[in-house]
């Protein structure tokens, strides 16, 4: 049922990739916000984060190193619930989610159409469960706590930003992180639309 898109191959194992350090989460500091083109922009503690209503959601990954991991369970809170939180400004098409490098809360990001991102599957993620695995287990620090975006299957995983700190709302199309070093602004793993 899974489908391997070209030139990736199947992994049980979560592997661990990012740049700079592992972000140590600290609830007194830490803030999830939304800006850009809305009316009024939003910012959001921990707690009023955790506090939204959640969403399970199983997401197949697929990592631009070529690895993908099918059928993991998600649990957290969908983008969709958070753009309804703010009033977009007229023809708000993309957004660019942010998140930790090396200590700088808005240092990672990543770009992505909104309207691809409006279903379960675009999710800000606290706990997953691997296929074979009867518990829940919190995202580990690695892997982006205590908030990490997950992509829908249609995009590579490095848009999926670890550490998340918030979200802009954008008219154009704006590079993020691995963009500007020349990675795609589209991504779709199926068309293998790694760099441009
Ligand atoms: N904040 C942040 N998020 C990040 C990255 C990063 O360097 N910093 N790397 C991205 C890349 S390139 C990939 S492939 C995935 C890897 O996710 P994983 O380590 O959970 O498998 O995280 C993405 N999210
Ligand atoms: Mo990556």
């Amino acid at each position: 049922m899974a489908k391997l898109p070209p030139g990736q191959f199947e992994t049980e194992k979560w592997p661990v990739l990012h740049q700079g350090n592992v972000y140590e989460f600290n609830e007194e500091t830490w803030r999830f916000k939304l800006f850009g083109e809305v009316e009024e922009e939003k910012t959001y503690t921990y707690s009023e984060v955790m506090d939204l209503p959640k969403t399970i959601s199983t997401i197949d990954m697929h990592c631009v190193t070529t690895w993908s991991k099918f059928g993991m369970a998600f649990e957290g809170i969908t983008l969709r619930e958070l753009v309804n939180k703010v009033k977009l400004r007229p023809d708000v098409h993309y957004v660019k989610i942010f998140g930790y490098y090396n200590g700088d809360p808005f240092g990672y990001s990543a770009n992505l159409p909104l309207k691809d991102l409006m279903s379960d599957d675009a999710l800000f993620v606290y706990r997953y469960k691997d296929v074979n695995q009867e518990q829940w287990s919190e995202i580990t620090p690695k892997h982006g706590y205590p908030l990490r975006f997950i992509p829908p299957p249609s995009f590579y995983l490095w848009k999926g930003s670890k550490w998340a700190t918030g979200i802009q709302f954008m008219k154009e199309d704006e590079e993020g992180f691995w963009e500007e070093l020349g990675y795609s602004m589209t991504a779709n793993p199926f068309k293998e639309e790694r760099y441009r």
